[in-house]
């Protein structure tokens, strides 16, 4: 297998109510990578289409998960920061892989089934097709590390299986293009610490979510102090003292929940969560968690606030990296066109 340079790839989607789970399975890691990698960021627009979205918000969302990612630490100097929509490479490649994935793989996606729900006939075609346009956002840059929440597991593993059957199908042509004998990475997923699954503050058996209904399901980036404090005291627990031990937690999933996200908030794991606060009552770990998560998430929020008085200095930061990232994405694009077999007119 050809040696390829590592490069961080993942995106968020403008879709509203960035949240916790957002923050701490994605964006906090995004942060992380940048010290050690070269990282593009991308804000999904094209991926947040799959369902409907009102116009003007969109634009709004898109600035805000821009903000976000800026506010959290994110250098768009450093990195490649910008929006899949202007980068018209992503669409095409995804066309080619739509062509390289079977039918049977696309239909076993869970999040598919998930978010059609009942009403399958009623679902867009694109969002069918998400995890083709995910796996194309990822190899047009030939990416080798993903960091993501756990829910993306599968998808990735779809991007895999895209780039395998890839390499395999072309290999003669790969290898009389110069390019060996592998064209695209075999991407590795990032899915590590204890928050890669941030679990709904209502319900511990389902995810945190931006389309929750119940606004208390969720700690939203924008929440200010107060909203905080109240969500955190409401969220949902049993009447047993935290336990000391792990094991404790097994069958007790809003606790568990609970426990990662104060681990994951003070960059510790649970088990040191359990050392300070096993046996201690909800009452007082909540309020504990009150003091991280807003000693944590308020300087974001304000930071959010801030660049979002200044739309025209995000959309610059925005046009910049999209320049940037179409220069590589042309790059991977025009290789690809003289693998597949395409006559190029420049
Ligand atoms: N609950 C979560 N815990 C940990 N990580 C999470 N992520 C999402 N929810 C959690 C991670 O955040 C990144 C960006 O997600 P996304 O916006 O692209 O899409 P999503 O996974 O569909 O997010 P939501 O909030 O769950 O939206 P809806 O409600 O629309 O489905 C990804 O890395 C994701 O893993």
């Amino acid at each position: 297998m050809a040696q390829f340079k590592e490069l961080v790839f993942s995106g968020v989607q403008p879709t509203g109510n960035l949240h916790l789970g957002n923050y701490l399975g994605a964006i906090k890691r995004f942060v992380t990578m940048q010290e050690t990698h070269d990282c593009i960021y991308c804000v999904v627009d094209m991926h947040a289409i799959t369902v409907w979205q009102d116009p003007k918000e969109l634009k709004r969302q898109i600035r805000e998960v821009t903000a976000a990612f800026i506010a959290a630490g994110i250098d768009p100097k450093k990195h490649i920061v910008f929006n899949q929509s202007q980068v018209a490479q992503h669409a095409e490649l995804a066309w080619v892989f739509n062509c390289v994935a079977r039918m049977g793989w696309a239909n076993r996606m869970t999040q598919f089934k998930e978010k059609a729900g009942k009403d399958r006939e009623n679902a867009s075609v694109g969002l069918f097709a998400y995890p083709m346009l995910m796996a194309s956002d990822i190899l047009v840059y030939r990416a080798t590390h993903v960091p993501v929440g756990e829910d993306q597991k599968q998808h990735l593993e779809l991007t895999r299986d895209i780039a395998q059957k890839f390499n395999n199908d072309f290999a003669e042509s790969i290898a009389e293009n110069g390019y060996g004998d592998a064209f695209f990475p075999i991407t590795e997923p990032l899915i590590h610490g204890p928050a890669t699954r941030v679990m709904s503050l209502r319900d511990g058996s389902k995810k945190m979510s931006k389309s929750d209904p119940s606004d208390y399901s969720r700690i939203n980036l924008t929440d200010d102090a107060d909203t905080i404090a109240t969500k955190v005291r409401k969220a949902k627990t049993d009447p047993e003292p935290l336990p000391s031990e792990i094991e404790g937690l097994k069958t007790r999933p809003e606790a568990e929940n609970l426990v990662a996200i104060y681990a994951a908030l003070t960059n510790t794991t649970p088990e040191d969560v359990l050392r300070d606060h096993g046996g201690s009552q909800f009452s007082g770990f909540k309020a504990a968690l009150v003091d991280v998560s807003v000693t944590k998430l308020a300087p974001i929020a304000d930071e959010m606030r801030r660049l979002m008085a200044d739309p025209s200095h995000i959309d610059a930061v925005l046009a910049d990296g999209s320049d940037r990232a179409r220069v590589l994405a042309a790059q991977t694009m025009d290789a690809v066109k003289d693998i597949v077999g395409f006559v190029r007119s420049r």
